[in-house]
């Protein structure tokens, strides 16, 4: 997709900025203080030898969180914020350290996903998967370390938006938490004990969840950050969780060959890709229309939504 080759490019140099001091920087003072506490102790403990003032030993770590973060992902969250916010006169600036952050929680849930305790996958956008590369406890830690610090990027970048800090944090949490993305995943790994032979609503409430509320979560931030009023927020909401749910049945469509005989895929249930296709082609056609009330609730002219609509193309041509 390249709509927003240019933003993507200064989004990409932000994060990069961004990871320097929040993993590197922060260590190397923790490290430093660390340096200090050892002169200390080196001068009253016995054979306290060594120093921890060396961060080199650490490096695994950092490198395990920048192979994920920086491996070939499409970005389709940031790039969501970034329409989101060209619709609503957001500058796209404003909403990097957003669009960040969301990016941040999805590098983390793919990283944990891929565990051995989870889907057990060895490979993760073509590359061997975090844990085959660092080992589960390094993979473990890389994901829980982009969860937490995506706080701290909102945190840091919107102190000064008043209120508005406190709503974007609620809104991170909300979407990727126990009353969504988690809450999802656990449906769907309770799935595979078998219990349960899924039906058409159970997939649609897992993907809804797992995939739909931090899809959605793209689309919250520029519009808390514009300070949309709640009925418009639920109208923006609903829009983001039908796109995400529209993205999901895309990648069913894009890995139905491999998970034919998988329960979880909606193949199973549509038997053939060309009736999913026509599916998703009606979920798309809804979207638009949503798209168009949404331009009357917010008296947006219907040439701003023009990103959007363009968004909403890329996920039915996209190929992976
Ligand atoms: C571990 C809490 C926790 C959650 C995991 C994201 C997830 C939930 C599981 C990954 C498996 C999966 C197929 C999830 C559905 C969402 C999805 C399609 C993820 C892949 O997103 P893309 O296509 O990935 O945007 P890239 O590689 O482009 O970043």
């Amino acid at each position: 997709m390249n709509l927003y080759s240019r933003e993507q490019e200064s989004f990409e140099a932000f994060c990069r900025a961004e990871f320097q001091q929040l993993f590197r920087g922060t260590a190397q003072s923790v490290v430093g203080a660390a340096t200090t506490i050892d002169k200390i102790q080196a001068s009253s403990l016995p054979n306290s030898g060594g120093t921890a003032g060396d961060l080199s030993v650490y490096n695994a770590q950092f490198e395990s969180i920048e192979y994920s973060y920086f491996s070939g992902g499409k970005r389709f969250r940031p790039l969501l914020s970034f329409a989101g916010a060209q619709y609503l006169g957001v500058t796209a600036e404003s909403v990097f350290p957003w669009a960040m952050a969301i990016e941040m929680i999805h590098t983390y849930s793919l990283i944990h996903d891929d565990l051995p305790s989870m889907d057990n996958d060895d490979y993760r956008r073509g590359k061997p998967t975090n844990h085959k590369m660092y080992g589960d406890a390094i993979a473990l830690l890389a994901g829980d370390s982009l969860l937490t610090e995506a706080f701290s990027v909102l945190a840091k970048h919107y102190s000064s938006h008043g209120s508005t800090l406190s709503l974007l944090i609620q809104q991170l949490a909300h979407s990727s938490g126990l009353n969504g993305m988690i809450l999802g995943q656990y449906f769907d790994i309770t799935l595979d004990s078998g219990k349960i032979s899924p039906t058409p609503a159970h997939l649609n409430q897992i993907h809804l969840l797992k995939t739909g509320a931090l899809i959605s979560g793209a689309l919250m931030g520029p519009a808390l950050l514009k300070r949309l009023p709640t009925d418009q927020l639920k109208s923006m909401q609903e829009v983001g969780l039908l796109l995400g749910y529209a993205f999901q049945v895309k990648d069913d469509i894009l890995d139905s060959e491999q998970d034919k005989d998988s329960k979880k895929n909606l193949i199973h249930h549509f038997k053939t890709v060309a009736k999913l296709e026509e599916f998703l082609k009606q979920i798309q056609m809804q979207i638009s229309a949503r798209i168009t009330s949404l331009n009357q609730l917010l008296q947006i002219p219907s040439g701003k939504s023009q990103h959007l609509l363009q968004f909403l193309e890329w996920n039915i041509t996209r190929e992976k």
